[in-house]
């Protein structure tokens, strides 16, 4: 007998019946943990939730063309389910409860298993009351390339708002109507006393012409990794070298500037999809939007802090980037008052991928709507998250249309798709790709994308506690022929 001989006999004694499978092993799925930990914020302990991926790192990070097997394991008291904010799974895996899959029990797993095709800065949160606030959120990033080819190294900032409180009791609040006295929450759009608070805190920045307001709940701070300015991460950098930041807004409800201070960089990338570089030194990031931002260090070093500052408000939060040996300066938590986010630079945002040459086939509208009394909030009027908007049939291009007529800006997020943005109000652009887009104060923003992920998908804003109060509805898909 030849060795060939040997291993066949050594196998037809054994049952060939394990064979198949262990000849097709899958890898094992990525352990995510759904866990409660304790933060310490401005000196005082928090209980916030954590997402905890391979190697103790929070969230994932992922090459393209892997395929997206994960299990995440709930190892709190409470019913969750992840989204993966920025992938476009099958219809079932997108993790959001009601839409095609249940909530993880305390204890429970739940397997995710889709091809991803998606490259770029996402991130995963869950989609479970008010979660997020909490912090359940993570980094998803997808890498095209092993090694960056244009930037010496990468760093990932999450950011957050942060509240001491019960973001129950929050929604509660500006739910009950109980106008500004509530004391961090305020009632949405009573115009009489938008220009003070109770606490004399700043929340109220007006719009043109004083309308409206930007921040309707009072944070106790914002974080970046975890951090305030009072002990902000610190990241090593070479001097002269580049370095890239895949700047994630994970704030509830909370749009912010990036503001680079002395440094000049470029935004790349923005939700995960490459723009053509547009140089500058701030630039906007609404609720649940991802911006790449390529930074050069000079070549003397230095400590460089990076700033996340939200609109209407002197608060800020950031990192700072600092090379061996540089005096890391103390920033105060408070700067000067920023103004709203604006569409000034989406206007400049150009794809570099297009979407196929095809006609719109259909054109959808859709009034972002509410806000005037009990923070009610609606899409076309309506707060039914499970009636659709509009169906389409799959291979379609849609466009959607979207005339915010309240007082306040709405991150509007599309699920299980991304779009292009088609046009500013009558402005036809060559805009970005993206999931979410910014549609300020009575402002039209028109998005574009192929129907092509049969399924019901939410799409609602995504700012938490407008969400939760009504601002959630859905696309669905009709059935073939
Ligand atoms: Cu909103």
């Amino acid at each position: 007998m030849n060795r060939r001989d040997i291993l066949l006999a050594g196998l037809a004694g054994s049952s060939l019946m394990g064979l198949p499978r262990f000849a097709l092993a899958e890898p094992e799925p990525q352990l995510l943990t759904v866990a409660k930990r304790v933060l310490e914020v401005k000196g005082k302990a928090a209980t916030v939730y954590g997402l905890t991926g391979p190697g103790g790192k929070p969230g994932l990070s992922m090459m393209l063309g892997e395929h997206f097997r994960v299990r995440v394991k709930n190892d709190t008291d409470s019913d969750t389910i992840i989204h993966w904010h920025g992938l476009t799974p099958p219809f079932g895996q997108d993790g959001v409860a009601m839409y095609g899959q249940p909530a993880i029990p305390p204890g429970g797993t739940l397997d995710y298993d889709f091809a991803n095709t998606r490259a770029g800065t996402h991130w995963m949160h869950s989609h479970m009351g008010l979660q997020e606030q909490q912090l359940l959120a993570a980094p998803l990033i997808v890498q095209e390339v092993k090694e960056p080819l244009f930037d010496d190294q990468e760093h990932v900032v999450m950011l957050h708002d942060f509240t001491f409180r019960n973001p129950q009791d929050i929604l509660a609040e500006l739910q009950g109507g109980g106008g500004a006295h509530a004391g961090h929450a305020m009632q949405g759009m009573d115009h009489s006393q938008m220009n003070h608070s109770a606490s004399g805190e700043t929340m109220m920045t007006g719009m043109a012409g004083g309308m409206g307001m930007l921040n309707d709940i009072v944070f106790d701070a914002y974080l970046a990794n975890d951090r305030t300015l009072d002990d902000p991460e610190v990241v090593s950098v070479e001097k002269g070298g580049t370095i890239r930041l895949r700047i994630i807004n994970g704030a509830a409800a909370s749009n912010m500037w990036i503001d680079l201070g002395a440094l000049e960089g470029e935004l790349i990338a923005v939700d995960g999809n490459a723009i053509y570089p547009m140089k500058g030194t701030l630039f906007p990031i609404a609720m649940a939007q991802r911006a790449d931002v390529r930074l050069k260090i000079p070549p003397e070093g230095g400590a460089f802090p990076v700033l996340f500052r939200p609109e209407g408000l002197k608060d800020r939060t950031g990192i700072i980037l600092s090379t061996k040996g540089a005096t890391v300066p103390k920033l105060a938590r408070e700067g000067e008052v920023t103004p709203a986010l604006d569409l000034a630079q989406e206007r400049l945002y150009r794809a570099v991928a297009k979407l196929p040459q095809e006609p719109v086939n259909r054109t959808e509208m859709l009034m972002l709507t509410g806000g005037e009394k009990n923070y009610l909030w609606g899409l076309n009027g309506e707060a039914n998250p499970s009636q659709p908007l509009f169906t389409m049939r799959q291979g379609e291009r849609i466009a959607v249309m979207m005339h915010n007529t309240t007082g306040m800006a709405h991150p509007m997020h599309l699920h299980g798709h991304y779009f292009k943005v088609m046009a500013l109000g009558n402005t036809v652009i060559d805009g970005a790709l993206r999931d979410v887009v910014l549609v300020p104060p009575m402002e039209t923003v028109t998005i574009v994308f192929d129907a092509d992920n049969p399924g019901s998908w939410p799409f609602h804003c995504h700012h938490a506690y407008h969400m939760h109060s009504g601002m959630m509805g859905s696309v669905g898909y009709t059935s073939a022929a």
